[in-house]
This record gives structure tokens, C-alpha cells and sequence, in this order.
């Protein structure tokens, strides 16, 4: 796990900044909500170019 939000509700937001010097170029990276049984909907993926 390379970064992580504090808990929020619905409609909160939060914003978190990491350091990218652990990612590799051209690879895919998943986020995902931790909330039990979120996970299987909750996800997304970014590219990190
Ligand atoms: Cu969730």
C-alpha cells in the first residue's frame, strides 16, 4: 500500500499527495475503498505514464 485517506462519509472528499518514486512507469496502480465490502465496487485504477 503506498498512500491512504482518512475515513469519510458520503459526498466528504479528501485529498492526498504521495510520492510516486516507488511506482513504475507504464504500469497500472489500483485504489480501492477499504469500508468492509466496498472493495468489489468501490475501486478504480490509474496509469501511471
Ligand atoms: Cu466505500
Amino acid at each position: 500500500m503506498l498512500a491512504y485517506t482518512r475515513v469519510i462519509g458520503g459526498g466528504e472528499s479528501d485529498t492526498i499527495t504521495f510520492s510516486t518514486a516507488k511506482l513504475k512507469k507504464g504500469e497500472d496502480y489500483t485504489f480501492f475503498c477499504s469500508f468492509p465490502g466496498h472493495w468489489a465496487i468501490m475501486r478504480g485504477k490509474f496509469f501511471f505514464g
